[in-house]
């Protein structure tokens, strides 16, 4: 090959089990209103399949401080500890409530990129994000309006204000970014919950949506710039501190809250893999469906340094795995 690299394993189409198992463990819980229960079961779905992948990984983005996350907390070693080192993201279930109530958009996803080479939020709960695809990467800036982005967008894909679709997270602290995007005439797409499924169908054509826009977490920040760096176009992020105490806090740890960080600063590598599954349907995946002893899964399988994106439809056969596997699916 031309630069002497021979093809070698592609992690994420390991990964697609991870992310399968997980939605699996919590399509049982859409609907039924109990958010922690189908959290729980993703994380469970997850974890046990986790053990099976060959990398030496450390939790850079899990389910929080190990105190309160007995499992997939932050700094934990993952996988069977063989190489390749590995900054692991993961998100069993992003969109817990969205799952709850049956709502759109909810997935399962896990991301991984070389050691040290992820973004650690830190005390930074939240970041003000810009996300969009190839075509418009080139044209956004945080530092200019919302309604000045939207033309940027318009102009780079040669289409008019008026037919670009932006999602924001429906917060009051989202509200000028609704009424400038708005002002430009574009459609706003608010969503309750679970931002990263739409940032990541803003970076791939086709979906529906053009950016995604909004203070959300920054935890799904990284995860969304994973995404992006194997699709290509732009995360842009700034830190969001909810008070003056959250600031210091940033400040004393090192981190500029008032610098724009990059796609690159949130995820430093070249060689990033991300795999996520549908739980409830979205403009990116369709959600878990059951049929007569199974379900089927419908994921997102990518890795940056070859660009290759795919698209796993995995039929399950629920009723074997619960002989062998002893777990339970329905
Ligand atoms: C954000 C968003 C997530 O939760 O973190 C949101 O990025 C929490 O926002 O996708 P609030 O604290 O304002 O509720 C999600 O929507 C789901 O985890």
């Amino acid at each position: 090959m031309a630069d002497g690299v021979a093809p070698d394993r592609n992690l994420a189409l390991e990964l697609v089990r991870v992310t399968e198992a997980a939605a699996l463990g919590c399509g049982r819980w859409i609907g039924r209103g109990d958010k922690e229960a189908a959290d729980q079961a993703a994380v469970d779905g997850m974890r046990a399949m986790l053990d099976s992948i060959s990398m030496s990984g450390v939790v850079v983005i899990g389910e929080g401080e190990k105190d309160e996350a007995p499992m997939l907390y932050n700094g934990e070693e993952i996988g069977n500890g063989q190489p390749p080192e590995v900054d692991v993201a993961v998100d069993p279930l992003e969109g817990t409530r969205l799952t709850s109530v049956g709502q759109p958009n909810a997935i399962a996803v896990i991301a991984l990129a070389e050691r040290g080479t992820m973004f650690f939020p830190g005390a930074a709960v939240y970041m003000d994000k810009l996300v969009g695809g190839a075509e418009v990467a080139d044209a956004l800036d945080l530092d200019v309006s919302p309604a000045e982005n939207v033309e940027r967008a318009a102009e780079a894909k040669g289409v008019r204000p008026s037919e670009i679709a932006v999602v924001i997270l429906d917060r009051e602290r989202n509200q000028p970014t609704i009424d400038g995007v708005r002002e430009a005439g574009a459609k706003v797409n608010l969503i309750t919950d679970g931002d990263v499924a739409p940032a990541i169908a803003a970076a791939r054509a086709g979906t529906g949506v053009d950016l995604m826009m909004g203070i959300g977490g920054t935890p799904e920040g990284v995860i969304a710039a994973a995404a992006v760096k194997c699709l290509g176009g732009v995360v842009l992020g700034r830190l969001w501190p909810r008070n003056d105490d959250e600031r210091r806090q940033l400040v004393d740890a090192g981190y500029d809250p008032d610098r724009i960080v990059t796609t690159d600063d949130l995820v430093g590598g070249d060689n990033v893999f991300v795999a996520a599954t549908g739980v409830t349907d979205g403009a990116l995946l369709r959600g878990v469906r059951y049929t007569r002893g199974g379900a089927v899964t419908d994921s997102i399988v990518m890795r940056s340094r070859s660009g290759t994106v795919r698209r796993v439809e995995a039929q399950h056969a629920l009723d074997k795995l619960e002989r062998f596997s002893g777990r339970q699916y329905r």
